[in-house]
């Protein structure tokens, strides 16, 4: 794996309704995120946080989605950094925040891709359009937005759409998923692992199915990950949190594979609240899945 990292802040919280999810970039960087990656031998660059300034809450009057305007420009901000690092050979590593700042985040990676992968590990598909989704919250539609069926004015980001294919994903850990949500996934025909895959097959070789599926068609591969995918009792501070998730033993091993892989090229880790959280419990996770994505072992 890359051996320079460039870790990116974005404390996004207008793409849902909990504040507190602007000092996820701060916790994972309170639990020791820097130095464990140096004691692992990697150069660390912190480029800081993204500014996000907040705004008065909006609803658009036609779509109802939370926030548009300010989301889309922040995207822009968090694409052109994003893109900044990729074009400089360092590793992506960005901290959230909520899931919103995929579209930022993937609009700034993909283009220097034929074929970007996406993991989307997380307890919901995120793949709602502004049509079908029940809650007008922009962090439960980035996947979409990446495959172009978002609003134009998110769609449109960094000046290209989509960002990414349908064929080129894999979902994992999904155990909420809204009707509009289930159709596009059939629709589509996008690969996916709800919890009940990963019960029934385990998530080593869910994993390896993965890698398989993803390997030879693509170029790079974007972990986004959502902790929320982890199961509450282990990671409570995620404002919406859904019972009968991932363990951390089971994420633990599958940031292993991945590893292992070496075929990750950018990662997020995104939606630890630590207004939600007990003791910074749910950023220490995240701190630690991050070390073992980038090679700590047991051993
Ligand atoms: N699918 C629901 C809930 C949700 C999505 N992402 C999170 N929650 N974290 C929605 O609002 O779109
Ligand atoms: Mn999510
Ligand atoms: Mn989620």
């Amino acid at each position: 794996m890359q051996k320079r990292i460039s870790l990116l802040g974005v404390p996004m919280n207008l793409g849902q309704i909990y504040k507190g999810v602007a000092l996820g970039p701060t916790a994972i960087r309170y639990a020791g995120v820097l130095e464990r990656l140096e004691e692992l031998h990697y150069h660390v660059t912190d480029y800081g946080d993204i500014e996000i300034k907040q705004v008065a809450p909006s609803i658009d009057e036609v779509c109802r989605l939370r926030n548009l305007d300010a989301i889309s420009n922040i995207s822009e901000v968090v694409a052109s950094k994003v893109d900044t690092i990729v074009k400089s050979g360092e590793f992506p590593l960005t901290l959230g925040g909520d899931h919103s700042m995929a579209i930022g985040t993937i609009a700034g990676i993909s283009k220097h891709f034929e074929n970007l992968g996406v993991i989307w590990f997380d307890a919901h598909a995120d793949l709602n359009t502004p049509e079908t989704s029940p809650s007008g919250n922009i962090h439960g539609i980035p996947l979409a937005v990446n495959l172009g069926l978002g609003h134009e004015k998110l769609n449109t980001v960094h000046a290209y759409s989509p960002k990414i294919k349908q064929e080129n994903i894999v979902l994992i850990g999904q155990r909420d998923l809204d009707p509009g949500e289930k159709e596009l996934i059939k629709k589509l025909g996008i690969k996916t692992y709800t919890m009940q895959d990963i019960d029934q097959l385990g998530m080593r070789t869910v994993i390896e199915e993965s890698i398989a599926y993803l390997k030879d068609k693509t170029d790079g591969i974007h972990l986004s990950l959502d902790l929320d995918a982890l199961d509450p009792s282990e990671t409570p501070g995620v404002g919406t949190p859904v019972e009968g998730g991932i363990s951390f033993r089971e994420s633990r091993l599958a940031m292993e594979l991945l590893s292992e892989s070496g075929l990750i090229t950018s990662a997020e880790f995104v939606e630890v609240n630590p207004l939600l959280d007990q003791r910074n419990r749910t950023a220490i996770i995240a701190m630690q899945l991050i070390t073992v994505l980038f090679g700590k072992k047991l051993l």
